[in-house]
């Protein structure tokens, strides 16, 4: 375990320094999936990826028309969602894009000045701001639409001392795995359509103040046969980064164009989660039934020690089990970073997981980016999608 491991400072200062953050954000709040089957991906999430269980609202709890449960690992929460019956709206949803991010729920102080700063720079409004309470306090949510039909809520819980929030009861299982290590949300990406990179990103700059911090364009990514762009949006305190990709031209179909077609419109792509301790994480992971993409070919951990010659003095790390683990390396000047990345966890080839340990690196992995588009592209070539 690395005891050292601290948050990454972007400098983001800088960058903002006179300016008035008009919307102060603390940091992701929860992740919420829309599917098809609530009680089987939670299971998914415990027995898989070590999540614990938190917090329930459903038939039981007075609700008629979906059921939600709420799951936990370190800051990470994520909440499961299914709908009850075939009129409701998160049905149309899971019919539409298929088992997929619906809610991206960000931490703050003020959930009705969050609301107002944003809609009247033009964000199109999902929810105004609404007050839910019991006897544990009151939780503020509001909430705009981003990109496709992904929603950002806005939630103030400073005066809530109750489980998630009012209405879900305590989720005391039976069935209770061990965690695998992860930690926190790392980077949530998203894919959207030809051309629509730059409007997003004005949208992020415009709307949520946030700043493009870091951007890939399709030079940098691409293979012999796909290519992307990619710009990286970060807030103020550097808590929340959302990179924005879009398909560029290339041979063959892009890997953001075959998500494109079967998420059937924009969405979130992948969720990036930390850990402190990649390895141990990813061995029970796989051990779990996780299926990452492929490994890397040998030439690609042959030349680490040259690739990372800089930062020699500092790499703590044994090549071969990364290595055997299917895990990949890359640097910057800063220090350097290790991540891996799942196969999608649903049937569409849409959602996928990163696991990230971040040793003083601030980049994406740019360095892995030809590797890892390989990978993908040998699983495009399997289902027949490149
Ligand atoms: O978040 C990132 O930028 C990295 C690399 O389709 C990446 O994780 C970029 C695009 C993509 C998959 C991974
Ligand atoms: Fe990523």
């Amino acid at each position: 375990m690395n005891k050292d491991l601290k948050p990454v400072d972007y400098g983001l200062e800088k960058i903002f320094e006179g300016a008035q953050d008009f919307l102060p954000l603390l940091g992701t709040d929860y992740i919420e999936f829309y599917v098809g089957n609530a009680k089987q991906a939670a299971h998914f999430y415990k027995t898989a990826f070590g999540f614990q269980s938190y917090a329930y609202a459903g038939l039981e709890t007075g609700l008629k028309d979906k059921s939600s449960y709420v799951l936990k690992q370190d800051k990470i929460t994520l909440v499961l969602t299914t709908a009850l019956n075939s009129q409701s709206n998160i049905g149309e949803h899971v019919k539409k894009h298929g088992d997929g991010v619906k809610i991206v729920a960000l931490w703050v102080d003020d959930a009705r000045s969050a609301f107002e700063e944003t809609t009247k720079r033009g964000a199109k409004p999902y929810l105004e701001p609404t007050v839910e309470f019991d006897e544990m306090g009151e939780v503020v949510r509001s909430g705009i639409y981003t990109y496709g039909e992904t929603v950002h809520l806005f939630v103030e819980r400073k005066n809530y001392k109750g489980t998630f929030l009012p209405g879900y009861k305590e989720w005391n299982s039976d069935y209770n795995p061990t965690t695998v290590g992860l930690k926190y949300v790392d980077h949530m990406v998203g894919n959207v359509g030809w051309n629509e990179m730059n409007t997003w990103v004005k949208w992020y700059e415009d709307v949520m103040g946030f700043v493009n911090f870091l951007s890939f364009d399709d030079k940098q990514i691409t293979t012999e046969y796909s290519a992307l762009m990619s710009k990286v949006m970060s807030n103020g305190n550097g808590r929340i980064k959302f990179p924005i990709n879009e398909p560029a031209e290339g041979k063959k179909r892009s890997q953001i164009e075959e998500y494109l077609d079967f998420y059937e419109s924009p969405g979130i792509q992948h969720i990036a989660v930390a850990t402190d301790d990649i390895t141990t994480t990813v061995a029970q992971m796989r051990e779990r039934g996780v299926e990452f993409l492929s490994t890397p070919p040998q030439a690609y951990y042959d030349a680490i020690p040259e690739r990372l010659k800089n930062h020699m003095h500092r790499f703590k790390e044994d090549i071969q089990e990364l290595q055997k683990l299917g895990i990949m390396i890359d640097a910057d000047e800063e220090g350097y970073l290790l991540q891996i990345f799942t196969k999608p966890v649903e049937d569409r080839p849409t959602l996928f997981f990163e696991i990230i340990q971040r040793m003083g690196a601030k980049g994406f992995g740019a360095g892995n980016f030809k590797a890892l588009f390989e990978s993908i592209e040998r699983e495009q070539m399997l289902r027949g999608t490149l």
